[in-house]
């Protein structure tokens, strides 16, 4: 927005939101206490990551939790993290979680939004100190008020999602997200405990010269893909890929440059989830100018049937992708 446009990098995010909801005279603020949580929750995973190499030593040191939740694994704890200030937070009425097969119900029934997300993502980055993820998608709720949420609070599609985002735990920690009006970028800062507004309204380059897909599954890609990756090659692009989708993602999305995970001949859906990957990487794509595709149809286009479905995804500079799909 126009109030958002105004504020200069270097603000809290706090202030960012305050803002940007005052330039909506009748917003209740709940979206914006939704944010904070989420930002809070993020802090929160932000200090797990980075002790994550002591949790044995510290395990064995007996100077675990009351939960004990210094001998699980770090997704699990970001989990459980997620889900308490979310529930701590009260505007969620139900969580889906790459973690949990059915939906959760916070006990907050009275509470607006439901929420979507992959609460550390890039597993096999997680216990080798490389970067790693988490992944968040908001929907208003289309059941009642004070009754349960349920499946169709979730499976209202990709472009009924009213926010997205992601923190990336990389060298630095940052947040970015949209609320559908311009993508901005917030880094945390430790020493204040605070996420400062870092990337204002981020716009990705139309094109770039970056490819970022697993390589080692070529042989069982389709066979424009495989054209792709060819074509790719001839005009010698940079081959990038962490193989954890935030990572990956978020440099294509500064650099210009695309990220592909295609069906395979095992898994005719590739293997990224469209609820809490897909879909609020697409938003954040889409609201910065990227774009993203199955091959067929925009990601944010696809009707949902199930809370864990998988879907294959082209997701980057609107060039690139437009010329996978062609391939
Ligand atoms: P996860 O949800 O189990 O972490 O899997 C998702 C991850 C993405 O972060 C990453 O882009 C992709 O899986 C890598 O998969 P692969 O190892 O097949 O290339
Ligand atoms: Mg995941």
């Amino acid at each position: 927005t126009a109030q958002e446009l105004a504020l200069p990098v270097g603000v809290t995010l706090d202030r960012f939101i305050m803002h940007s909801q005052s330039a909506f005279p009748y917003a209740t603020g709940e979206l914006s206490q939704l944010l904070r949580d989420i930002a809070l929750a993020g802090k929160i995973i932000h200090r797990e990551v980075n002790k994550a190499g002591l949790i044995d030593v510290t395990g064995a040191n007996g100077t675990e939790n009351v939960q004990g939740e210094n001998q699980q694994k770090l997704d699990i704890i970001a989990n459980i993290r997620f889900i308490r200030a979310l529930k701590n937070g009260g505007e969620v009425c139900a969580i889906l979680s790459e973690e949990d097969e059915d939906i959760i119900h916070t006990g907050n029934d009275h509470g607006k939004y439901v929420v979507a997300m992959d609460p550390l993502d890039g597993s096999s980055n997680i216990d080798v100190n490389v970067s790693i993820g988490t992944i968040f998608s908001i929907y208003r709720r289309i059941t009642p008020i004070n009754s349960p949420a349920n499946i169709n609070d979730f499976l209202q599609g990709g472009r009924k999602q009213i926010a997205a985002g992601y923190i990336l735990y990389g060298s630095s920690t940052m947040l970015v997200y949209s609320t559908g009006d311009g993508v901005n970028g917030f880094t945390y800062d430790q020493s204040l405990g605070e996420f400062i507004l870092s990337h204002k309204n981020i716009i990705s380059p139309s094109d770039g010269k970056i490819y970022s897909v697993n390589e080692g599954n070529y042989n069982s890609y389709p066979e424009s893909i495989k054209k792709y990756i060819t074509d790719c090659k001839l005009k010698s692009y940079s081959a990038r890929y962490i193989g954890s989708l935030v990572g990956d993602f978020h440099r294509n999305l500064l650099k210009g440059g695309i990220y592909l995970y295609p069906s395979t001949t095992k898994d005719s859906k590739g293997k990224l989830r469209l609820l809490y990957e897909c879909y609020p990487l697409a938003f954040i794509a889409e609201k910065s100018g990227a774009k993203a595709s199955d091959g067929f149809r925009d990601i944010l286009d696809i009707v949902p049937s199930d809370f864990h479905q998988r879907s294959p995804i082209y997701v980057g500079s609107s060039t690139m992708v437009e010329e996978a799909i062609k391939a």
